[in-house]
Formats: structure tokens, C-alpha cells, sequence
């Protein structure tokens, strides 16, 4: 998303996560997605982390303002963010796939989940955005966690009464931007 929002011209590589190919190995040996390769004639560098990859497209162009207004309100964006890709992720993670982690009860790792989510609800109770009116790096960054939350068991979700934030990922999920990258497309191919 942030790529896209930035207007950078990128090359996108659909890949299996089941059959990595060789050359994202190459680049980035940890395995995971996603890993942006810039190349230009006489250098080339690996962004293998996707906050990082956000920071450099908006770093770049940032029509929205995504980035904050002040060094105040970046700093609680990345609090924000730093408690969604530590705590809430590893709550959605043991909700997600009790199995993986030998767990034979996934409730509590949801509970500790809602707990966060009230959090963000609150914020989105005094804004359309967790930052205020419009789209920040903290809601590009938090959008894709609450929406695997929420898909673990939309019924429970559903029934949350949390109607900012299920209104703040409804709005997500159908906007122009969003359906953009979400566009299904042919798998990468090394040799095509
Ligand atoms: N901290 C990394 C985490 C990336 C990550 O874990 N990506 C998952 C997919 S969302 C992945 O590639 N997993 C490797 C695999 O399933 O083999 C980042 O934010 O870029």
C-alpha cells in the first residue's frame, strides 16, 4: 500500500511462500516477504523489512502525509506500531494457529487481542484514522494484523462493539487502494 501510495514505479513478483525462488533467497536469505530490490545501473539494495520498505517509499513521496505532522505525532505512530508488531502479533499468531505453538486454547491469546484492538478503537473514536482524518503510516501498518484478526472468526468479530474500528477496516478493505494491491495476479517466474 505504501508503495503504491508513494506512486513509485515497482516491479510487483507474486510468489509462493511454499516455493520460494531462488533469487528471493539471494537477496534476502531470511525467507520472508516482503523484500524489495532496488536496482539501478551502477548499485542495488535489499529492503527485506516491510516497515522499513513503507518508510522508504514515503520517505520518497508522500502525497498523503502519511509520515505525521510532527516529530510528536511520529513517535506515537511507531509506539503504535512497535506494540502491534510485538504484542498483537504475537497474540494473533497463538490465536491464528494455536497448533503451531503446541496450544490447546486460543481464546486467551484473542482476549489479550481485543484488548488492543479497544485501544485502537478508542483512538478511532475521535478520528476516521487512528492519527486523525486521513490515512497514516500507523493505519497502513496496523490495517493487514486487524484484518487477519478479524478473519480468524468474523462472526465473534462482527459482534465486537467496536464500531469504529470495524468501520475503520470495512473502509480499508474497500478502498481503491487497498483492492489495487489486493488485485490477484500470475506467480513470478525466473524463466518468463
Ligand atoms: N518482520 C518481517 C516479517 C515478514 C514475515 O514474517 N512475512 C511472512 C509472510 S506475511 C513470511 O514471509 N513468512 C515466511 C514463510 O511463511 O515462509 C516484515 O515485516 O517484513
Amino acid at each position: 500500500m505504501a508503495l503504491k501510495m508513494s506512486q513509485t514505479q515497482y516491479e510487483h513478483r507474486e510468489i509462493e511462500l511454499k516455493a520460494k525462488p531462488v533469487h528471493l533467497l539471494l537477496l534476502s536469505p531470511k525467507g520472508t516477504v516482503p523484500v524489495l530490490w532496488l536496482k539501478d545501473a551502477d548499485q542495488e539494495c535489499v529492503i527485506d523489512q516491510s516497515l522499513d520498505i513503507m518508510k522508504w517509499a514515503l520517505a520518497r513521496h508522500d502525497p498523503e502525509h502519511c509520515l505525521g505532522q510532527d516529530s510528536h505525532q511520529s513517535s506515537a505512530m511507531f509506539d503504535l506500531i512497535e506494540r502491534n508488531d510485538q504484542q498483537f502479533k504475537f497474540n494473533l499468531d497463538r490465536y491464528k494457529y494455536p497448533h503451531r505453538f503446541g496450544l490447546s486454547d486460543p481464546l486467551p491469546f484473542r482476549q489479550e487481542g481485543e484488548r488492543f484492538l479497544e485501544t485502537l478503537n478508542a483512538q478511532l473514536m475521535r478520528n476516521t484514522f487512528l492519527f486523525g482524518p486521513t490515512r497514516s503510516l500507523a493505519d497502513l501498518a496496523l490495517m493487514p494484523f486487524v484484518r487477519q484478526f478479524a478473519h480468524v472468526d468474523p462472526t465473534w468479530f462482527d459482534q465486537l462493539p467496536l464500531a469504529p474500528l470495524k468501520a475503520w477496516l470495512k473502509g480499508f478493505e474497500s478502498s481503491e487502494l487497498f483492492l489495487a494491491i489486493m488485485a490477484k495476479r500470475p506467480l513470478w517466474s525466473a524463466n518468463a
